[in-house]
């Protein structure tokens, strides 16, 4: 009787650490950013990106560095290609039961990740599951896969997968229309974006001042929201003219 219980006791803390212990980053999909109920914000989707960035620094030495605004991309000598294996999608847990998602994936809310910007030639895929995500349109419904938690791959061909800026820009909407669409959120690879760069494509123009000047003067933005990260090119905490200083410099500049 002691064994079993043993065992039992045994199981479940592996079970648990495989869950909390998985080092790769990751997207968390959950609703109502704010936490707090009876606000606009309740019912409409939002991707805490906390995480992003956490392993930037090359071989992933110094652990959660967030070194940079960009991951690596690694040389795959077999293929002659560039990729990564993170950072993946999954879903804010009991721990927040505020932001978390309500009612059954699939049945009461069907949660599609959808690609809306991307370099041509780089892709994100789950092999195993079908995913393959490689043009704006492609999408996967991420409410129907049995594992919430999901790593993708990233990949660039040679030799543009090691020196040029690579990045794909997301949105979740729900298709079942419980819940709002997000706010769109990017990634990038191999190097930084320029500064000022929010809505990421390589170029400073009109597009990302409006989104600068949204954040203007912000001194309280979390590392959730993906802009604000990047309107605080200098990275001190404030949007302020340092900051636009820095974003000006890049002006139209390819
Ligand atoms: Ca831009
Ligand atoms: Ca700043």
């Amino acid at each position: 009787m002691i064994k079993i219980f043993t065992m039992a006791i045994i199981i479940l803390v592996t079970t648990s650490l495989c869950f909390a212990g998985c080092f790769l980053d990751h997207f968390l999909i959950g609703c109502n950013q704010d936490g707090i109920s009876g606000t606009a914000d309740d019912n409409k989707l939002f991707v805490d990106c906390t995480q992003k960035y956490r392993h930037s620094a090359p071989d992933n030495s110094g652990g959660s560095t967030w070194l940079y605004w960009h991951y690596p991309l690694y040389y795959n000598i077999r293929y002659d290609r560039y990729q990564i294996g993170e950072p993946g999608f999954d879903v804010i847990g009991t721990s927040d039961p505020n932001r978390q998602l309500t009612g059954t994936a699939d049945v009461d809310y069907r949660i599609i990740i959808e690609c809306v910007s991307i370099t041509p030639g780089f892709s994100a895929r789950e092999v195993t599951l079908g995913v393959l995500l490689d043009e704006a349109g492609d999408s996967f419904n991420h409410s129907a896969l049995e594992d919430k938690h999901i790593h993708l791959e990233y990949r660039a061909p040679a030799p543009s997968g090691e020196t040029e800026l690579q990045w794909i820009t997301y949105i979740v909407y729900d298709e079942l229309e419980k819940y709002g669409q997000s706010e769109p959120f990017s990634l990038v690879f191999v190097i930084d974006p320029p500064a000022g760069d929010l809505v990421v494509d390589g170029n400073v123009n009109i597009d990302d001042l409006a989104e600068f000047c949204y954040y203007w003067l912000e001194t309280n933005g979390s590392k959730e929201n993906d802009y604000y990260e990047r309107a605080d090119a200098n990275k001190d905490g404030y949007v302020n003219f340092a900051d636009f200083t820095l974003l000006a410099s890049n002006w139209l500049a390819q």
